[in-house]
């Protein structure tokens, strides 16, 4: 199915050069990026994107970390586009992610696992809306498409 994911690149990714290479594995495999921006996120933003974690003892820490410096925050869209990304990204323990994703070849610690991605249909919605109007997703049609979709 065609779908939307939304995915940032936390402040540890990007103090760590990590945008290219991780942009670069997304655009690589086939995915249309549809928005992208570049900001430091307010603490309403931070709050309301980790709404569901708010009764959890890494909330706190979790929002300051969120927003303690730029984030790289963007919008895929493309066949199972949720799933795949997440599989790309591995676990939310880089430790145990596996060799290959992005969470288990370049961090260490739960708490600075480098970048988000929306987990299912309904998350992807809403963190999409709340991130980015309307108007910042662009519309266009890839003339690679009829190379990658069969
Ligand atoms: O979706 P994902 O990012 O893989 O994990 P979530 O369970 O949604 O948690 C969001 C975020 O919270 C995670 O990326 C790191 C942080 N976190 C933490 O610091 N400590 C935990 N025990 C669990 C999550
Ligand atoms: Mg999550």
């Amino acid at each position: 199915m065609t779908e939307r994911s939304f995915v940032a690149i936390k402040p540890d990714g990007v103090e760590r050069k990590l945008t290219g290479e991780i942009i670069k594995r997304i655009e690589q495999k086939g995915f249309k990026m549809v928005a992208m921006k570049f900001i430091k996120p307010s603490q309403e933003l931070a709050e309301e994107h980790y709404g569901e974690h708010k009764e959890k003892p890494f909330y706190k820490g979790l929002v300051e970390f969120i927003t303690s410096g730029p984030v790289v925050a963007m919008v895929w869209e493309g066949k199972d586009v949720i799933a795949t990304i997440r599989k790309m990204v591995g676990v939310t323990d880089p430790l145990k992610s596996d060799p290959g994703t992005i969470r288990g070849d370049f961090g260490i610690s739960i708490g600075r696992n480098i970048i988000h991605a929306s987990d299912k249909l309904e998350s992807a919605k809403k963190e999409i809306s709340l991130w980015f109007s309307q108007d910042e997703l662009v519309e266009y049609t890839p003339t690679l498409d009829k190379w990658i979709y069969e």
